[in-house]
C-alpha cells in the first residue's frame, strides 16, 4: 500500500465529504497537554465540569486513550454566520444565541460525516488488504481536539485559545478519526497572532488571566450552557443578553476575513433573535419541541429560562418586569432566584 497516496486520496474524500480542512498527527503529538490540562483543573478553571478532572489521565494522553492507534486524523467543519453575530447585542430585550447554535447540532452534522469517511478508510484500505479499526470522535470523549489539530497543521490556538486557520478564519468546528492504519503525518502549524490581543479585550466577563488561557468559570459560554444553578451575582449583569453560548472573542479576530462559508445547510440560523419575553414563557414542552435538533435542548428548559431571565435582568425594560415577577415562583430554584434578581433589576 502507498500510504503517501492513501494519504491524499483520504484528505480528497474527506473535503468530498464536506470538511474544510483535513490533517494527520500522532496520538503521542501533543507531549505538554497533559501538563496545561493539569494546571487547568488545578486552578479549578474547569468549574463544575468535573467530567473533565475525572477522565484527565485519558485526556491529556491520546497515545494512552487507544494504545493500538497509529494516526489521529483531525477535520475541520466551518459554519461560519453569514451576518455579524454581535449585531443582535444591542437588541437588549431580544435573546443573543451563539451562532455555533443556530442550526442543527453539530455534534449529529459532524459524527455521520466522520462516521461516512471512517467507513470510507476502512474500504479502501480493505482493497490493499490491510484491515484497520477506527474510532471517531467530536466534542464529547476524553479527546482534546485543539491540540491535537494544531499538530496536525489545522491551525494554531489563537490567544482565546481556540483554533485560527489561516484559510477558514476560527469558525468551524473539530472532529477526530483515530485509526491504527500507520499514515505520514502533516507539520503543526505555528502561532500567527503576533501582537495582536483583540479577542482578549473584548471579553465581556475577563475571562483570560493570560493570553492562550481561560478561566472557564467566567466565560459566558460556560455560563450559560455548563453552569447549574444560581450564576455569582457579580457575572449576571456582564451577560448582557447572551443566553446561549457567546460569540465576542471569535467574532473580532482578525483572521476571520479569510472564513469561509459554510457547506452545511444545516447550520443556517433559523433560531435568531427572539423576543425575551417569548422565550421566559416556555415550559418544558414547549422548550422541547421549539429545540428539537438544536444542541440547546441540551442544556434543558429550566437552564434555559434561567438565562433568559438574567438577560431580562439586563435589558433595561421596565415592561419586561412583570414577565419576571410572574416567573418568582418557579418550582425551579435557580429560576425563581433569577426571576426576583431581575425583578429587583428593574425596578432600578
Ligand atoms: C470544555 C470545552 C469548553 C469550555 C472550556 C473552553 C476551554 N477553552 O477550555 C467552555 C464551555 C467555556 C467552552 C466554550 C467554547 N467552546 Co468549547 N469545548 C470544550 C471541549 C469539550 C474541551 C476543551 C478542553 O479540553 N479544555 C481544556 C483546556 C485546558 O484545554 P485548551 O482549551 O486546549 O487549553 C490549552 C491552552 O490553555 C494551552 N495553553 C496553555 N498555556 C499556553 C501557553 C501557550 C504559549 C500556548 C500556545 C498554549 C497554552 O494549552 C492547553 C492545552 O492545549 C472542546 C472539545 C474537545 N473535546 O476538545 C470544545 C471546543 C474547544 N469548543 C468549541 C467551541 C466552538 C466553543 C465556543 C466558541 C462556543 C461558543 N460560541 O460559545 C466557546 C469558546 C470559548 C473560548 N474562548 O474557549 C470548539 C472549538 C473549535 C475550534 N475552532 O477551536 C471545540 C473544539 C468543540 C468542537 N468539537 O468543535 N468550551
Ligand atoms: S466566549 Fe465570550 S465570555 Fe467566553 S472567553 Fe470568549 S468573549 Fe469571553
Ligand atoms: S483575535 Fe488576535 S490574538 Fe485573538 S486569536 Fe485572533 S489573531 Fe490571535
Amino acid at each position: 500500500m502507498d500510504r503517501l497516496a492513501f494519504r491524499d486520496r483520504l484528505k480528497e474524500r474527506a473535503l468530498a465529504e464536506g470538511f474544510s480542512a483535513v490533517g494527520f498527527c500522532a496520538p503521542s503529538a501533543i507531549p505538554e497537554a497533559a501538563g496545561r490540562l493539569a494546571a487547568f483543573v488545578a486552578a479549578g478553571r474547569h468549574g463544575q465540569m468535573g467530567w473533565m478532572a475525572e477522565r484527565m489521565g485519558w485526556r491529556g494522553r491520546p497515545d494512552a486513550l487507544w494504545p493500538e492507534a497509529r494516526t489521529v486524523v483531525m477535520l475541520a467543519e466551518v459554519y461560519t454566520p453569514e451576518a455579524d453575530p454581535l449585531a443582535v447585542l444591542g437588541c437588549r430585550d431580544r435573546a443573543a444565541v451563539s451562532c455555533y447554535a443556530q442550526g442543527r447540532d453539530y455534534h449529529d452534522l459532524v459524527k455521520k460525516r466522520l462516521k461516512r469517511v471512517g467507513r470510507w478508510l476502512i474500504e479502501e484500505a480493505g482493497k490493499g488488504s490491510v484491515s484497520p479499526e477506527i474510532k471517531v470522535f467530536v466534542d464529547t470523549a476524553p479527546v482534546m481536539e485543539k491540540p491535537l489539530a494544531a499538530a496536525a497543521g489545522i491551525g494554531w490556538q489563537g490567544k482565546h485559545t481556540n483554533l485560527v486557520s489561516r484559510e477558514l478564519g476560527s469558525w468551524f468546528f473539530l472532529g477526530a478519526i483515530f485509526t491504527t492504519l500507520d499514515l505520514p503525518k502533516d507539520a503543526g502549524e505555528v502561532d500567527h497572532c503576533g501582537s495582536c490581543r483583540a479577542c482578549l479585550d473584548i471579553c465581556p466577563t475577563q475571562a483570560f488571566p493570560a493570553p492562550y488561557q481561560l478561566d472557564a468559570r467566567r466565560c459566558i459560554s460556560y455560563l450559560t450552557i455548563e453552569h447549574k444553578g444560581p450564576v455569582a451575582e457579580e457575572l449576571r449583569g456582564l451577560m448582557g443578553n447572551r443566553i446561549y453560548g457567546c460569540d465576542d472573542c471569535l467574532a473580532v479576530c482578525p483572521w476571520n476575513k479569510f472564513a469561509q462559508s459554510a457547506r452545511e445547510a444545516g447550520y443556517a440560523a433559523r433560531v435568531g433573535a427572539p423576543p425575551l419575553a417569548e422565550l421566559a414563557g416556555l415550559d418544558d414542552a414547549g422548550f422541547r419541541a421549539r429545540f428539537s435538533g438544536s444542541p440547546i435542548r441540551r442544556i434543558g428548559r429550566d437552564r434555559f429560562v434561567r438565562n433568559v431571565l438574567y438577560a431580562i435582568g439586563n435589558s433595561g425594560d421596565a415592561g419586561l418586569r412583570p414577565v419576571a415577577g410572574g416567573l418568582a415562583g418557579d418550582p425551579d430554584p435557580a429560576v425563581a432566584d433569577a426571576a426576583r434578581w431581575a425583578t429587583r433589576i428593574l425596578a432600578g
